[in-house]
């Protein structure tokens, strides 16, 4: 990621950005900062950039052409994703943080004064960004909250032995209250549950706390969480075959787009996954997809859906592109909390020397999906002979899939070890494992069932936007 920030403060960007994670990432090559000072680009004797405002007003302004001379200068051929904080920009979040962290490139424009002339806004932004509302004397430091917040999410910027995907986290919740040593500080003690060892226990004691939290300091984040448990507790009349949606709402990966009875929409945004599930009924199927924003529908890419309706009404809505069935199967889901055996020993962590041989033992949805998913540890290898010969991760929407072992090595128990070595390190984040598996793979079906696995009587399809 290049960030490249055009600023009258250049100082004020590189010394706010060189230290802790954002310093060791620029160290690291992980991410680049580019600044350029707009008076460089001045064309006053004086190198004056403001003036005063037509129209009267308080204060200067900054004039178009240093701006969009300083802003040209780091456009080579097509348009960078051009970044304007201020007041009147959409709300920053880290929902949105991850969508510009997919850019390989984006400038930041930091005014000053009262701004700048319209006139180059309106030619070089791309995005309008507020982080909040509140006016300040710049644009250096949303600029750099901004940068922070998306590098944190630029792999191998964060070492946490977790990726950001794995973190259990719930979106629409405040983090509990975090304690270390000593055990007693100024008289007061750790929360004895903490000290418990009880994994179980200590997740429910942060869920509460996390709960207690957002009710006093965001009753809108809370409303917002509370309607996301009253669907969760209307998938799980029917769990095994919602386990996919309750699972991306549990995660902090899914939010609900529509809910109406048994009617439900959750969607994936970093994936691109809707997921559908409709009462019986003739038009459930197209009520519900009436009802989802045309914005969302554009940019599906994948579908999960209980009611191969859905799929007809999906054909209709999602102008000109086509929507394909790639897979009808069943839903097994891993609902005890012990650790399953795991007998082969020899599994390891896949790295970037395996992306070769993952990228070739198995058909992936892109092209660039086996890379990303080896940085995001989510896929490991069995070894014999001094040699990779098996793998099983889980995708981006945290279901485990991607099983294979090497004709030779089958039935000797590998590929059951890979599967529950990760289930196993689902559990360690505190979510049900769960996977997809196509209705003509009865080898597979069985084997689940062998593991302890609960299948979804229903079946669910795999549609994808072509
Ligand atoms: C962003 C920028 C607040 C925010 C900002 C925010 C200086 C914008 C100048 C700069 C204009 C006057 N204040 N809430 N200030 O993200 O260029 O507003």
């Amino acid at each position: 990621m290049k960030f490249k920030v055009l600023t009258l403060f250049p100082e004020m960007i590189r010394d706010g950005l060189r230290t802790s994670i954002t310093g060791r990432a620029l160290e690291n090559n992980l991410i680049e900062l580019e600044t350029v000072n707009i008076r460089a680009y001045s064309q006053d004797k004086h190198g004056r950039v403001d003036d005063y405002t037509y129209g009267g007003g308080a204060g200067m302004l900054m004039q178009a052409q240093p701006v969009f001379d300083a802003w040209q200068a780091q456009v080579s051929g097509r348009k960078t994703r051009t970044i304007y904080v201020t007041p009147q920009g959409r709300l920053f979040s880290q929902s949105y943080a991850a969508e510009l962290a997919q850019e390989k490139e984006l400038i930041f424009l930091c005014g000053h004064y009262e701004g700048i002339d319209q006139r180059v806004l309106d030619e070089v932004v791309t995005d309008y960004v507020s982080i909040g509302d509140y006016v300040l004397t710049g644009g250096e430091l949303p600029a750099m909250v901004m940068i922070d917040a998306i590098s944190r999410l630029i792999p191998g910027v964060l070492h946490n032995e977790e990726s950001a995907e794995t973190e259990s986290f719930h979106r629409n919740l405040l983090e509990y209250p975090q304690y270390s040593r000593p055990e007693v500080w100024h008289g007061q003690k750790v929360p004895d549950v903490l000290l418990s060892g009880d994994h179980r226990k200590i997740a429910a004691w942060r869920l509460e706390q996390s709960e207690g939290l957002t009710r006093e300091r965001r009753p809108d984040l809370y409303a917002k969480y509370e309607r996301q448990e009253a669907v969760i507790q209307v998938l799980s009349r029917e769990k095994r075959l919602h386990i996919h949606m309750i699972e991306s709402l549990r995660r902090g990966r899914g939010e609900v787009i529509f809910w109406k009875d048994r009617a439900v929409c959750v969607y994936d945004p970093d994936y691109r996954l809707g997921m559908f599930t409709a009462a019986p009924g003739k038009d459930a199927a197209s009520q519900l997809i009436a009802a989802i924003p045309q914005n969302i529908l554009d940019e599906m890419k994948y579908v999960l859906t209980t009611d191969i309706a859905i799929y007809r009404e999906l054909a209709d809505r999602l102008s000109g592109d086509k929507i394909r069935i790639v897979s009808e199967g069943r839903l097994a889901c891993y609902t005890q909390r012990t650790f399953l055996p795991v007998k082969y020993k020899d599994i390891r962590l896949l790295k970037d020397v395996d992306l070769e041989y993952l990228t070739a033992h198995r058909e992936w949805q892109d092209a660039d999906q086996p890379a990303e998913r080896i940085r995001a540890k989510a896929f490991y290898g069995a070894y014999a002979e001094q040699r990779l010969v098996g793998f099983c991760g889980w995708l981006p929407d945290g279901r485990i899939g991607g099983l294979y072992v090497e004709k030779a090595f089958r039935r000797q128990g590998i590929g059951t070890s890979l599967e529950a070595f990760c289930i196993n390190r689902q559990l360690e984040m505190g979510f049900v494992p769960y996977g997809f598996i196509p209705k003509e793979n009865e080898v597979a079906l069985r084997m689940q069932g062998g593991m302890g696995l609960y299948l979804s009587e229903g079946h669910v399809w795999w549609l994808e936007r072509s």
